[in-house]
């Protein structure tokens, strides 16, 4: 983190030159006007042990497919007495909307061979400024995602554990406009970050799974480091220690930060997780992340995505864009990322 931060007065000077021969700058909008930032100490909620299941399974798949993993919904008291849903609270579960457009879904058997084949003419356009231009994208999250564009809700990942899928997205919107993703690493053990896995000789029932997201957008739009991201849940962890506060940022990196070197705790039905409360205004404009950390960038094989077909089909519609996370893509389960596009 940090070297690409710098602007250095020579990058400065070029850009505030290039504004004096530009009178369009004039007329540039105005950066969207903040809340204060919160600087106040992370509430740390700790949970232990499993979840109780109060959704089944948030999605059923019509079609029979290899990989499908049911997406319950449980909920845990922390010690602090919070009672918290896991793995989160989602758009998909309360029945909000537009859910995504598939590019690849074998549940609904949109599966275009390459990126000729994709067409994205049918895709409703979200509004968000009526003046504004349209935007189209592509979205691949690992599992779920929600999208929002200023506060409004553009796309609802229709499909929140597996099988992986991929998603076009398309709405209207005038720059500056701010991108906002809820990320759901889904558990099968609800409420300890751990799912069955159900691949090799013998599978492994306590595999701490991993997130991932990356997105494209026609305006250029990509994500990258730029982007901030903050984690809401962490887990399976041996004791709440293992995550160290350091102001906003949620270190876990001494366990490890990818797949095959990370820790596996042997805690099993006895891990912990740590919880911070979700901001209630993270979707808006509004929204101060100036605190949070940025996003970390991961490659296909961090985010063990070199043979999903749903991403792996259409490397024209993603170049250019990198997988982000939090610091941690293993122990981080709920994460939200952000970006103003200026
Ligand atoms: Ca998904
Ligand atoms: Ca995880």
């Amino acid at each position: 983190m940090g070297q690409n931060d710098a602007v250095t007065p020579g990058h400065l000077a070029v850009t505030l030159l290039a504004c004096a021969f530009l009178a369009a700058c004039q007329g540039m909008p105005a950066t969207p006007q903040l809340d204060a930032a919160d600087s106040t100490p992370p509430k740390r909620m700790v949970t232990q042990g499993p979840a109780k299941t109060i959704a089944e399974n948030l999605y059923h798949c019509p079609v029979k497919v290899k990989n499908h993993r049911v997406s319950a919904v449980g909920q845990i008291t922390a010690s602090d007495g919070t009672v918290i849903t896991v793995p989160a609270v989602t758009a998909l579960q309360k029945g909000l909307g537009p859910k995504s457009a598939d590019l690849y879904n074998e549940c609904t058997q949109v599966l275009p061979r390459n990126s000729a084949e994709v067409s994205t003419a049918n895709v409703p356009v979200i509004e968000v400024d009526p003046d504004g231009e349209v935007i189209t994208g592509f979205v691949v999250a690992d599992n779920y995602y929600e999208m929002y564009v200023n506060g409004k809700l553009v796309s609802v990942d229709n499909t929140p554990y597996t099988p992986f899928n991929s998603s076009i997205v398309k709405f209207k919107a005038k720059r500056p406009y701010t991108l906002a993703f809820l990320l759901v690493d889904w558990d099968d053990k609800l409420g300890q970050g751990m799912e069955i896995f159900p691949f090799g000789p013998k599978g492994d029932p306590w595999y701490p799974g991993d997130g991932g997201l990356i997105v494209k957008l026609s305006d250029g739009t990509v994500t990258d480091s730029s982007w901030k991201a903050q984690s809401f849940y962490i887990g399976p962890l041996n004791t709440p220690d293992e995550v160290i506060e350091r102001g906003q940022f949620h270190d876990t990196t001494h366990l490890g930060r990818v797949h095959p070197v990370a820790k596996k705790p042997g805690c099993r039905e006895k891990c912990y997780a740590v919880h911070y409360p979700i901001p209630a205004n993270w979707q808006s404009a509004r929204f101060n992340d100036s605190l949070w950390p940025r996003a970390y960038e991961y490659t296909d094989t961090d985010i063990g995505v070199t043979n999903l077909p749903a991403y792996t089909r259409y490397p024209e519609l993603f170049e250019g864009a990198r997988w982000i996370w939090t610091v941690n893509l293993v122990f981080d389960n709920v994460v939200i990322a952000r970006k103003t596009v200026r």
